[in-house]
């Protein structure tokens, strides 16, 4: 994308000051994201081009983000800083449509830090405190919000597409993943019977952010602490187990998401305590015997699933995730399973950490 577009495009935006760059930002597998600097003391924006391919009704999705910021600007008490905010396009809308690409943008909150991995348990207790702080903001939240991608944490949903891709194999890869496609199978039972419970309502549902991996969170630069959950583009009905899990199978990684050498990759459980920690001391007052039971198990299940689309998206011909080189998904998929694997050999001590924290 060439700048003189990028100008363009943020010049439809209702923007203060005079635009002086606009850079790339981040590393997100779905949207692309640049930051827009301005001339002075104006502030700086975040651009971001929407994957439309992938969340198919971008307006309804950032009405969605529009209200869930407006809810938490009420309650807390510095609304530039601890929440995103949306800014208009000039003609009125939440976005700008050109050339059948979806645009939105948001203030830049300044003074911030983003991490990828984290590397400490301090940084693990403040990411728990962060995602139980915006479920709790949001709990009194009663306006529907429009499901942004259909059945996203939904295992049944997702089996279904397994199924039809494995069945379609489009790029012939099927053939060399019999071991692979095995540890998915092997755990279908599993997954579908702790996603019935969802559906009978044994797990409640609330309002979720449902893509809690450490990048989606920004700390505060000064004081290290979370100031808030961002990449609210998932935020939707669904269980909060899965913001737990989610997290889980990013702060307790010790290796990368995409690791090529598996030695480094395990579940650290001193950070699964951490993470536990700062998340109970927001949500245990208010949560249900089914939430705690199954608290262990939503990583799990996460991980889980992470390993099933990353290699649905490699038998599918790489679609959905951007990939940095052939075979990234595959490889992301060893390491998410390397992953899944640890967590399975320590599930009693997560459930013990579980207990521990409940009571504290
Ligand atoms: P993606 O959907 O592609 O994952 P994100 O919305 O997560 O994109 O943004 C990518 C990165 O940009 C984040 O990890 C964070 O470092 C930074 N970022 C995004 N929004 C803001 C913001 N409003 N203020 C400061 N930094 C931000
Ligand atoms: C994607 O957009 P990003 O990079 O924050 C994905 C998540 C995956 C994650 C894996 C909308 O998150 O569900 O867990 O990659 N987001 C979407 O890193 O599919
Ligand atoms: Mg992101």
């Amino acid at each position: 994308m060439n700048n003189e577009k990028l100008f363009a495009i943020a010049h439809l935006f209702d923007l203060e000051g005079v635009v002086a760059e606009i850079k790339p930002l981040g590393e997100g597998f779905i949207n692309d994201t640049f930051i827009v600097r301005t001339e002075g003391d104006a502030p700086n924006y975040i651009l971001q081009r929407k994957n439309h391919l992938i969340f198919p009704d971008v307006p309804a999705m950032m009405e969605n983000i529009l209200a869930v910021t407006e809810h938490i600007k009420r309650k807390v008490e510095d609304p530039m800083r601890e929440t995103l905010t949306v800014i208009r396009a000039k003609d009125g809308k939440l976005y700008a449509e050109v050339e059948g690409n979806f645009w939105a943008v948001c203030l830049f909150i300044e003074g911030t830090s983003s991490y990828d991995r984290a590397d400490s348990p301090k940084l693990a207790y403040q990411g728990g405190v962060g995602i139980g702080r915006f479920q709790a903001l949001l709990a009194d939240f009663t306006k529907p919000l429009s499901e942004t991608i259909k059945g996203f944490h939904n295992i049944r949903h997702r089996f279904a597409q397994w199924d039809a891709t494995i069945a379609a194999d489009p790029v012939g890869r099927v053939k060399e993943l019999e071991e692979e496609i095995s540890w998915i199978e092997s755990r279908r039972e599993q997954m579908l019977a702790f996603w019935s419970k969802v559906e009978d309502g044994t797990i409640p549902t609330h309002v979720t952010h449902n893509d809690t991996k450490i990048s989606n969170i920004l700390f505060d630069a000064a004081s290290g602490e979370v100031l808030c959950a961002i990449d609210l583009d998932t935020v939707m009905s669904s269980t909060s187990l899965n913001d737990f899990g989610d997290a889980i199978r990013s702060y307790t990684n010790t290796g990368a998401e995409d690791d090529k050498n598996l030695d480094n990759v395990e579940m650290d459980l001193e950070m699964f305590r951490a993470y536990t920690a700062g998340y109970l001391s927001q949500q245990r007052a208010t949560m249900v015997e089914s939430e705690f039971e199954y608290l262990a198990f939503s990583g799990l299940y996460i991980t889980f699933e992470q390993v099933l689309r990353f290699l649905m998206d490699y038998i599918d011909g790489d679609k959905y995730y951007k990939t940095a080189y052939e075979g990234h998904n595959l490889v992301r998929t060893h390491a998410q399973y390397k992953l899944l694997q640890s967590m399975e050999r320590q599930y009693e001590d997560m459930k013990a950490i579980v207990a521990e924290q409940r009571n504290k």
